[in-house]
């Protein structure tokens, strides 16, 4: 008998210590159960009080995991192994997953805050009638500067970051996209051109600048320009926000040639194990006082009408972070241009890096 019960207390012990190894494992892999919801985003990209807010609400416990690129994300994704709840990302990249078959259709019954985005941001090109996707956030990719620094420098065209005076002066944001597609605008080509001869000869431009480039960089642009490091940053209009909030002597701009209009927004990912709670989670979120909470803290634009309404006039008035509809109509949105020339890009940014060692 006491071997029986030796032998009973044996198999418990061993029972605990299995679920105890397989709870931290799925937890440290983002593993999630139905309490659980991991949450992947953009490093710098919610105010983490609303994280609080929502656990608390809902009970869930949230598992929080962030991304520097959409095609660091996209692999991660499709990789399978991990699994994710909530992934917030762009426009380009959500087209791709589509395809890839990477994405669960939203269910708008368990939306209804959905109500509150502006018309505007909803059934854009690569996600018509939104199906699996929900703005988040949106913007520009432009040059923010500091005056004092920079002559008579104003910007208004990408061809003046060449400028000898800017000798390692510019931050730039660490993203192929909008690396290689800055150097395209500045020779006149749209930021989806894929034509080859267009390409190499952006790449020979872009080495070119590398003499005024002090560093490529990605969250930490933000100290660098606010703390006066360099004169100059090609940035996300967010980012040019929060800095400026950090420094008002600094100046965002979009430059005349044309631009980059993004767009970030929720989807479930197709590995999610949590889809109840993801809907819950993007509700929450869509919510105007979550949405207005949101956008001032991390200083990017809301696509929340009712949000926007919450906003102090002097964030919701400037033009340079909310442009107006005429104004984007000029810009581009990233096209999906497919897994190959995707790579490519990739490959030309790598390139330009390397240039610049
Ligand atoms: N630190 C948060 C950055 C999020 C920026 N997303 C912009 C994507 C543009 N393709």
């Amino acid at each position: 008998m006491k071997q029986l019960v030796q032998t009973f207390a044996a198999v418990l012990l061993a029972a605990f210590a299995l679920m105890y190894l397989t709870s931290y494992l799925n937890a440290s892999q983002g593993y999630t159960g139905g309490d659980t919801l991991t949450i992947y985003n953009w490093g710098d990209y919610i105010d983490p009080a609303l994280i609080e807010e929502f656990e608390k609400e809902t009970g869930m416990k949230v598992i929080y995991q962030t991304f520097d690129s959409n095609e660091a994300m996209m692999t991660k994704i499709s990789q399978g192994g991990t699994t994710f709840d909530v992934a917030i990302p762009s426009e380009y990249a959500i087209s791709k997953m589509k395809d890839d078959n990477l994405l669960l259709p939203l269910d708008p019954e368990k939306l209804p805050n959905r109500k509150y985005i502006d018309p505007r941001f909803l059934n854009l090109s690569f996600d018509p009638d939104n199906r699996y996707s929900i703005p988040y956030f949106w913007g520009t990719v432009g040059i923010i500067y500091n005056p004092e620094l920079v002559g008579d420098l104003k910007f208004d065209s990408w061809n003046d970051l060449w400028d000898p005076s800017l000798r390692n002066q510019i931050l730039l944001v660490d993203g192929a996209r909008e690396v290689i597609g800055m150097g395209l605008n500045s020779l006149g080509y749209s930021l989806n051109d894929t034509d080859e001869g267009h390409l190499q000869e952006t790449l020979a431009k872009l080495n070119q600048l590398t003499p005024n480039v002090k560093a490529i960089v990605g969250d930490e642009i933000k100290m660098l320009l606010a703390n006066e490091e360099a004169a100059v940053g090609v940035v996300w209009s967010g980012d040019a926000s929060e800095i400026m909030d950090d420094n008002d002597k600094l100046d965002y701009v979009v430059p005349e040639e044309g631009s980059n209009l993004w767009f970030d927004n929720m989807v479930i990912p197709k590995t999610a194990d949590n889809v109840k709670g993801a809907h819950r989670f993007i509700n929450f979120m869509l919510d105007p006082k979550h949405a207005a909470q949101n956008a001032e803290y991390v200083g990017y634009s809301t696509p929340n009408a009712e949000a926007l309404k919450l906003l102090p006039e002097e964030i919701s008035g400037d033009e340079r972070f909310y442009p107006s509809e005429e104004l984007t109509e000029k810009l581009e949105v990233y096209d999906n241009l497919g897994k190959r020339m995707l790579s490519h890009y990739n490959e030309l940014f790598l390139q330009f890096k390397m240039f610049k060692k």
